[in-house]
């Protein structure tokens, strides 16, 4: 590979002459925007523990109302792409929320596309287009663009979750904003019990709903229990893997990013590919260890980590006892729209 000119071989009064008209020379940044085989990546392998948020976030509720804050959360941020950024990785943003035993979090909606995976507590619920989604440990709600949403909190004890946008990406694009709305009235019809059951589905006038977003919430319960049958059914299948699906056409359930549900089996180590998206894992039942690189973190319950793209990553379950769960999330369907998705040997 050649060396390619540099800035300071240029002279001083033809750069500034360059700078005037808004012009750049490509050659001194080539290397930087293509570089050999790899792309470079500011998604740094990091780990989040669920042990120091949950302090932090609930000491959060003590020195925030809800009303100063709409949505109660403490960002998940990648140092590699700076705090500030609020970025996972290239496309994906997190965080948890806290809401609080009566709190209410108003109804908007947004451009950028959302889901939250479930992590403690019980009571509250979020309304999704008119539709009530319960929380429960280890649910998926979707809140997909445009969608409004707003939250609320029946129980007594205070109910976090993790929340999954495509914000960074939307935002990068100048695509990001928000309206906000009236409080929404609750439809009857719940979209996770009438698609309740894979192998068939609602065709009420012999069709299809053809609703992008038939399923709002997908049950942990559900989730689990076909990853027990598919492990139970076949002895010898190493990755035990479900996708959150549109359940009429099986395409991804939002458009941005994918979101599965993983299974280790006792004392299983299960080697992922090195792929071109970034990916998040996050714990929801049991204890994994997760090296990414020359990273290793140990996820406890709860606890949250990603890996950058282009890296393989090795998944342990530290119990010889017992299944553990992830959820993870990661930009394949973005990959796989805009063709560069890859897998590498
Ligand atoms: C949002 O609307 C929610 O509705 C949570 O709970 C986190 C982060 C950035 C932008 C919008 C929510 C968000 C968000």
């Amino acid at each position: 590979m050649n060396d390619l000119g540099r800035l300071e071989d240029l002279p001083l009064e033809y750069r500034e002459r360059l700078t005037e008209q808004n012009l750049v020379p490509l050659w001194p940044s080539l290397r930087g925007v293509l570089p050999p085989h790899v792309p470079t990546r500011k998604t740094a392998p990091t780990h989040w523990s669920y042990q120091a948020i949950k302090p932090l976030l609930l000491r959060a509720g003590e020195l925030t109302p809800i009303e100063k804050a709409e949505r109660r959360v403490l960002v998940l941020a990648n140092p590699g792409h700076g705090l500030e950024k609020m970025q996972a990785s290239a496309a994906i943003y997190l965080g948890m929320q806290l809401l609080m035993p009566g709190e209410w979090a108003p109804s908007h909606r947004h451009t950028p596309n959302a889901v939250r995976m479930i992590v403690e507590g019980e009571g509250a619920y979020t309304t999704v287009d008119g539709e009530k989604c319960p929380m429960s440990r280890g649910d998926l709600i979707l809140t997909p663009t445009g969608l409004w949403h707003e939250h609320g909190h029946d129980g007594v004890d205070p109910v976090i979750w993790l929340d999954v946008l495509d914000l960074p990406l939307v935002y990068y694009m100048e695509a990001s904003y928000h309206v906000n709305g009236d409080r929404q009235t609750i439809k009857a019809g719940e979209g996770y019990k009438a698609y309740a059951r894979g192998g068939v589905m609602p065709t009420p006038v012999f069709q299809r709903s053809g609703k992008r977003y038939p399923m709002l919430r997908y049950p942990w319960a559900d989730a689990k229990g076909a990853l027990e049958a598919m492990a139970a059914n076949d002895a010898a299948l190493d990755c035990v893997q479900v996708t959150y699906v549109n359940p009429e056409t099986g395409e991804d359930a939002e458009n941005i990013l994918g979101y599965y549900a993983l299974m280790l089996r006792p004392g299983q180590t299960l080697q992922l590919p090195a792929r071109s998206p970034a990916c998040v894992f996050h714990q929801i039942e049991g204890q994994s260890e997760v090296q990414i690189d020359a990273h290793r973190f140990t996820l406890q319950s709860a606890d949250t980590c990603c890996a950058p793209g282009y890296t393989p990553v090795t998944l342990r379950n530290l119990s010889a006892t017992e299944a553990a769960f992830l959820f993870m999330a990661d930009e394949s369907p973005l990959h796989r729209k805009l063709g560069v998705y890859e897998v590498r040997a």
